[in-house]
């Protein structure tokens, strides 16, 4: 877990270097939500699926998504899934906040009908949980017992509306309203978070029903690279939050418990240089796809109206006419 965290965070970094030299349009940083992440992850099992918001790079290198095609979507070239969600148990990126939660409940039922084991995990952040969506999907789970996980990653921002302004209640306590349990747990603390998320799981496997797990974490960086957060959060409370590093804390655990020595740290951090450069140059060489492709998934049956903008997109990309 340790190395997946330190993969994902220098991952993260060269994203936001990335961004800002113009070679991703727009990157959504989780430094800080490693923990949280890499723990929940790794309590799902082969068949599970994860349904992602558009943070979870961690949870999606953990499944095996390849990152250089993960970051096709944030360089603009490709959709939500440029990557096959089938095959990595991790579903397409998703930028409206809280749609994801009711395409897990439909997976999670439809993986129940179908007489499977498997269990979805639904990611939510805190301010999403003020969606329609949100509620909508606990309450159908509640009431049809969808093998289903939701996990809150409580990060204390909804880009500049704090929690307080979010909601008057607390996250955990709305699963009470839909009759399922909700456990609140210290997202900086990776195998707490592994602890909740493995019972919630098989929980959901054992045909007992959703789970909400609210994961307390902070997002140190901006909610996106777009995004300047020094205008509206005080930086008293990002160096506070640095002081609870999930990394920081679960190296110095593992080090303490002698489970891990130096060296393996030095390992972890050279293949996580190794892995940022590896991502950025393959990243920067792959051409833009066909813009054909752009059309090609969209409907089993085009109209006609939709037929004409391919044509005219492609005929002005200078590609050649479909056959
Ligand atoms: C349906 C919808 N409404 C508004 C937005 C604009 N938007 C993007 S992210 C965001 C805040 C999300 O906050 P939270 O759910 O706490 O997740 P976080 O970004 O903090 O991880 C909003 C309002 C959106 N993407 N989709």
């Amino acid at each position: 877990m340790l190395r997946w965290m330190v993969l994902a965070r220098r991952l993260d970094a060269e994203c936001i270097t990335l961004a800002n030299e113009g070679e991703l349009i727009t990157y959504p940083g989780f430094e800080g939500q490693e923990g949280a992440q890499v723990g929940a992850a790794f309590a799902l099992g082969t068949d599970d699926i994860v349904f992602p918001t558009f943070r979870e790079l961690a949870m999606a290198i953990v499944r095996g998504v390849d990152p250089v095609a993960y970051l096709r979507y944030h360089r603009g070239t490709w959709h939500g899934a440029p990557y096959d969600p089938i095959v990595s148990g991790f579903a397409p990126i998703c930028v409206p906040t809280g749609t994801q939660l009711p395409h897990a409940v439909g997976w999670a039922l439809g993986a129940k009908l179908d007489g499977s084991d498997a269990v979805a995990i639904g990611c939510i952040g805190d301010g999403a949980t003020s969606e329609g969506d949100f509620h909508e999907a606990a309450n159908l789970a509640a009431v049809w017992d969808a093998p289903l996980v939701i996990l809150c990653q409580n990060n204390g921002w909804a880009i500049t509306t704090p929690l307080a302004e979010q909601l008057r209640g607390e996250i955990v306590r709305r699963a009470d309203g839909y009759g399922f349990p909700g456990i609140r747990v210290d997202g900086n603390d990776v195998l707490a978070v592994h602890q909740v998320t493995r019972d919630a799981v098989r929980r959901a496997r054992g045909g007992d029903g959703p789970t909400l797990i609210e994961a307390i974490t902070y997002r140190i960086g901006p909610h996106s690279t777009n995004d300047d957060a020094s205008r509206y959060r005080d930086a008293r409370e990002v160096e506070l939050a640095r002081e609870l590093d999930p990394i920081t804390r679960f190296r110095a655990f593992l080090l303490a418990e002698r489970v891990a020595d130096e060296g393996f740290v030095l390992a972890c951090e050279r293949e996580a240089e190794a892995l940022a450069m590896r991502v950025r140059e393959a990243l920067v060489a792959t051409p833009p796809p066909p813009v054909d492709d752009l059309f090609a998934f969209v409907y089993v049956e085009p109209p006609s109206s939709f037929e004409a903008q391919r044509r005219e997109a492609t005929r002005q990309a200078g590609e050649p006419p479909r056959a």
